[in-house]
């Protein structure tokens, strides 16, 4: 018998659908046409982000993880209560949790009193890790939670004390300016001058290097764009035929962001039953499916005081690749 690992606090699955379809409904008929990247992670396009997070071209992740081992000592101190306070660590898109456990294993070794709330949008994902934990860290209090962003926030506020939240890995990149400073404002909210935010930000570069990140020579960001397509024949009855699309990326270093597209390769009609609807492509009509920002140490610091936070500690690798910031309201 298996049992549930996870509480489950976002909407339910017709809900997603509904908001899946207006989501699309609205998107495709805009010029030009965007969906949103906050569809990619399903089931499959979460695990084809872990197969992302392990391309040498992609080197976000490990030069996060490089940077938190070399800094796990700091960070783990920024983060716990000064006066050894019992807190929750709640991490926001915990994944599989792999830079995570650097900071897990130093807590724990160093006997801090933490409950480590992961939470995800995919429940694949987030079951992965807990058992995972349970096996490399059978002593860590864990509760998972699989929620979208905007149920996290609105878990955090329920839970009492003190809390260090973790948003790794960037994600705050894929955010639009305007949509940014709300999230961060809004993470703010529930939060006192006694906690912490660690937030991860992949900083300005070398333009070839980013670009390539997100153009890899497996074409697993190529499947990992695709599969919104996927998606959308799955759960909207949408009749897009992958034959006639391509994926393609851009870093624009004047706005600090790399930009991915569908390409419709050619002219065609692509009806989506569940909107009762047709949608026409011109050919190399794009639909835009992501922005990942990038950004400096100045702008980080703006964002920070604009959201309400104050930067306690601006940590980076020997190459200035990644910052890992605490954030203090
Ligand atoms: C999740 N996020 C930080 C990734 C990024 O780098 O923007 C998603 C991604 N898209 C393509 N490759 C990775």
């Amino acid at each position: 018998v298996s049992t549930p690992t996870h509480q489950q606090i976002s909407t339910s699955t017709d809900q997603q659908i509904t908001d899946l379809a207006r989501h699309v409904a609205e998107g495709l008929s805009r010029s030009p046409k965007t969906l949103s990247s906050m569809y990619f992670y399903d089931d499959e396009g979460s695990r084809l982000f872990q197969q992302i997070m392990a391309l040498p071209e992609y080197y976000p992740t490990r030069t996060e993880y490089q940077l938190l081992s070399t800094h796990c000592e700091a960070i783990t101190a920024a983060l716990r209560p000064t006066d050894g306070a019992p807190f929750y660590l709640i991490e926001l898109g915990a994944g599989d949790g792999l830079k995570t456990k650097i900071l897990l294993r130093h807590l724990l070794a160093a006997g801090t009193d933490f409950r480590y709330v992961p939470v995800d949008i995919s429940s694949a994902a987030l079951d992965g890790l807990a058992a995972s934990l349970r096996e490399e860290l059978p002593s860590l209090q864990v509760e998972p939670v699989v929620a979208d962003y905007v149920a996290a926030l609105q878990l955090m506020a329920t839970k009492p004390g003190r809390k260090a939240v973790l948003f790794l890995g960037s994600n705050i990149g894929n955010f639009l300016p305007a949509e940014r400073l709300v999230f961060l404002q809004n993470l703010a909210q529930p939060l006192t001058p006694d906690d912490r935010l660690l937030i991860g930000f992949d900083l300005q570069k070398d333009p070839r290097l980013i670009r390539a990140a997100y153009d890899d020579a497996q074409g697993v960001t190529a499947a990992f764009n695709f599969n919104l397509l996927t998606r959308l024949n799955r759960e909207l009855g949408a009749e897009f035929d992958l034959a006639n699309w391509q994926h393609y990326t851009d870093y624009d270093p004047l706005a600090g962001v790399v930009r991915s597209f569908l390409v419709s390769t050619r002219a065609q009609m692509v009806p989506i039953a569940a909107l009762k609807a047709g949608f026409q492509f011109a050919a190399w009509e794009i639909i835009h499916t992501e922005n990942s920002y990038k950004f400096t140490a100045p702008q980080i610091q703006n964002l920070a005081t604009d959201a309400g936070f104050r930067v306690a500690e601006f940590f980076t690798d020997a190459q200035d690749y990644f910052a890992d910031v605490i954030l203090t309201p």
